[in-house]
């Protein structure tokens, strides 16, 4: 029996679309309604705290709605690590907080969590929920006003790129699911595996990457990654 390839699995929003949440870059999305200039980058932070507080503690709130809650793509790819017996790494660019919620351990967020704040001061983390404002006092060093969403911003590296890198590099399957291909350097994964790994895109419409899979399979994130998930453990199970 070959030994399990090491699997390094990437989300985006879609995945969490038919949890009720809305995805970025589709005709409903999120940058179709706000601009990224004007709520997530450092200098909109610096211009207008409020407005991007506001942003975030609308978002945040919407994660503790009871209608959103992990679906069945979630749970899958939870029960894909607890089944798989290879190497594994769950790396979303998503920053709520359903993985988590679907039970998956073996998971880091590149692009940061609604559920987390920043002091801009003293660059402690913590869990928050509540929403944030510029008074915000922060729990650790106590000064107020550098309170921030623990959020990577455009223009600011993305977390975890050490751990992601050392999973890419000796992964054998690389699976995207639910993301547009638009944003690096998650965008660049599937081009570092090219003749390295097997790569599959599973989507609802081809990515801005398509043509750098060998795979796709294309259909709603309940439906395809589900049924790929239970292909995969009958084969290598
Ligand atoms: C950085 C937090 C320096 C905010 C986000 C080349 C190299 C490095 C950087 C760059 C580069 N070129 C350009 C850059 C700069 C920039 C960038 O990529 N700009 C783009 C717009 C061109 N990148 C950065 O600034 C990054 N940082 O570069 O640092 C550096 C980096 C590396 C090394 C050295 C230096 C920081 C990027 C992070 C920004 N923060 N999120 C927030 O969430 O509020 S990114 C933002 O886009 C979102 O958070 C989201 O996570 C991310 C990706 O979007 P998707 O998840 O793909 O969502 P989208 O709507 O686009 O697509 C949804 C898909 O789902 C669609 O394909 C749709 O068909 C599908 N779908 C819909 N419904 C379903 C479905 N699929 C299945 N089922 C369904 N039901």
């Amino acid at each position: 029996m070959l030994e399990s390839p090491g699997i390094v699995v990437l989300t985006g929003a879609g995945i969490s679309r038919e949890s009720g949440l809305a995805t970025f870059r589709d005709p409903d999305g999120v940058w179709a309604r706000v601009r990224i200039e004007d709520v997530a980058t450092p200098e909109a932070f610096a211009r207008d705290p409020a407005r991007v507080h506001g942003f975030y503690n609308a978002r945040r709130a919407q994660l503790d709605e009871p209608a959103v809650a992990p679906n069945a793509a979630h749970m899958a790819l939870a029960a894909l690590e607890r089944s798989w017996p290879g190497a594994f790494l769950l790396v979303t660019q998503n920053v709520d907080d359903l993985h988590e919620r679907a039970g998956s351990r073996r998971l880091v967020h590149m692009h940061g969590e609604l559920k987390r704040a920043r002091c801009t001061r003293c660059e402690a983390t913590q869990a928050w929920s509540a929403p944030l404002d510029t008074r915000t006092l922060c729990p650790s060093c106590v000064m107020p006003g550098g309170m921030r969403p623990d959020i990577v911003w455009f223009g600011e590296m993305p977390y975890h790129m050490d751990r992601i890198s050392a999973a890419l590099a000796r992964c054998g399957l690389f699976v995207s699911i639910g993301t547009s291909g638009n944003v690096y350097p998650a965008a660049g994964f599937v081009a570092e595996l090219r003749g390295r790994a097997e790569t599959v895109e599973l989507n609802l419409l081809p990515s801005e990457g398509a043509a750098l899979f060998d795979d796709a399979i294309h259909g709603p994130a309940t439906e395809v990654v589900p049924a790929y998930v239970a292909r995969l453990l009958a084969r290598w199970t």
